[in-house]
């Protein structure tokens, strides 16, 4: 069995781009493998958040991972900052990660722009993610693909130490779906569709009601040609809709540009409109029902407990290898 892991950030209500590219693998790979999967709050707080909301947040990405699926007899669920580990192996990541490597980073280049100075935290964020992912030994790490660049990090990272030291850490792979790997914002599809974005209906959250679904897809940006072509260099608002709608249905590009032949884009978005209320609704009747009971904390509290005895053993192992502490 192969270790997976993997971490959403409590910054607001998962969107299809988070489900698409990351989510929805968790719950294919929880039936082969052994997964952990987190609520990386540590990561959350290197940009500002309110603590009440990001307390109220957490809870709510631990409703939606059991919501979409994630059953915890089967996977590990918890909440980052309720394992010491993390920000500890974090620190002795930073000290084996060069400022030159981490100025590469396009996440950081596009969370800084335009800002007159940013958070050390920010910087260091993928050194973290790359703590997350080897505090566990992991093998395989299921991202979208705008994480493409902090797993070669976090890959470097790991094999540099191994070299360095005796080897410490397991090396881990991406993974990578084709259909949603990167989903783009509905109101402009050269930027990824993300959670902090001002506009709301730059996203379809999971949790969003049928207006809003409807709303911000007969909104989205597409092209004056008419036709459903998939074709992400000349059409790519047309290209995302229909990568989001291949994802949620099944349906292959070919199949869907042979069902919308000669129809305008209003058919189009209106089908995509009801394939997505349709997919979103068992997924918020599931959360209603675990958003505020006790099963919920017990799940966080058991998996923290479950993935604290992993994290140590690996520490053990990392101060033995750096020669930390004392015997
Ligand atoms: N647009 C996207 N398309 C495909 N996958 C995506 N992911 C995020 N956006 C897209 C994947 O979702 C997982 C969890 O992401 P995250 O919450 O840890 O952080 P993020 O990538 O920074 O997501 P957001 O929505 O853009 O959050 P904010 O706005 O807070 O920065 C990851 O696997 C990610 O690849």
């Amino acid at each position: 069995m192969a270790r997976v892991f993997s971490g959403v950030q409590p910054t607001g209500n998962i969107h299809l781009g988070n489900y698409l590219g990351a989510l929805k693998q968790f719950v294919e790979l929880q039936e082969d493998n052994e997964c952990i999967y987190c609520i990386v709050d540590e990561h959350a707080i290197t940009v500002p958040q309110d603590p009440k909301e990001l307390r109220e947040h957490i809870l709510d990405v631990a409703a939606l991972y059991l919501a979409i699926g994630i059953d915890p007899k089967k996977s590990i669920v918890f909440v980052q900052s309720q394992v010491s580990g993390h920000a500890e192996l974090g620190w002795v990541l930073c000290c084996q990660s060069y400022t030159g490597e981490l100025s590469r980073m396009t996440q950081f280049k596009d969370k800084s722009k335009n800002k007159e100075s940013a958070g050390t935290g920010l910087f260091t964020y993928p050194v973290l993610m790359a703590a997350d992912i080897l505090l566990y030994d992991t093998d395989i790490v299921p991202v979208g693909n705008d994480q493409k660049q902090h797993i070669e990090l976090c890959r470097d990272i790991a094999q540099r130490i191994n070299n360095k030291y005796k080897k410490t850490f397991v090396v881990p792979e991406g993974r990578f779906l084709k259909a949603g790997a990167r989903v783009m914002a509905l109101d402009d599809p050269t930027k990824k569709m993300s959670k902090s974005a001002e506009n709301v209906h730059s996203r379809v959250s999971l949790l969003d009601d049928e207006n809003k679904i409807k709303k911000s897809i007969m909104k989205a940006t597409t092209d004056s040609e008419g036709v459903i072509r998939y074709d992400v260099e000349n059409k790519p608002g047309v290209s995302n809709l229909m990568s989001i709608y291949s994802a949620l249905s099944g349906m292959s590009f070919e199949d869907i540009e042979k069902k919308y032949e000669g129809c305008g884009y209003g058919d189009f978005k209106k089908d995509l409109v009801q394939i997505t209320i349709d997919a979103l609704k068992p997924i918020k009747e599931r959360y209603e029902e675990i958003r505020h009971s006790d099963y919920l904390i017990e799940v966080l509290k058991d998996g923290a407990r479950r993935a604290d005895e992993i994290a140590q053993k690996t520490m053990a192992r990392v101060r033995e290898n750096f020669g930390l502490g004392i015997k």
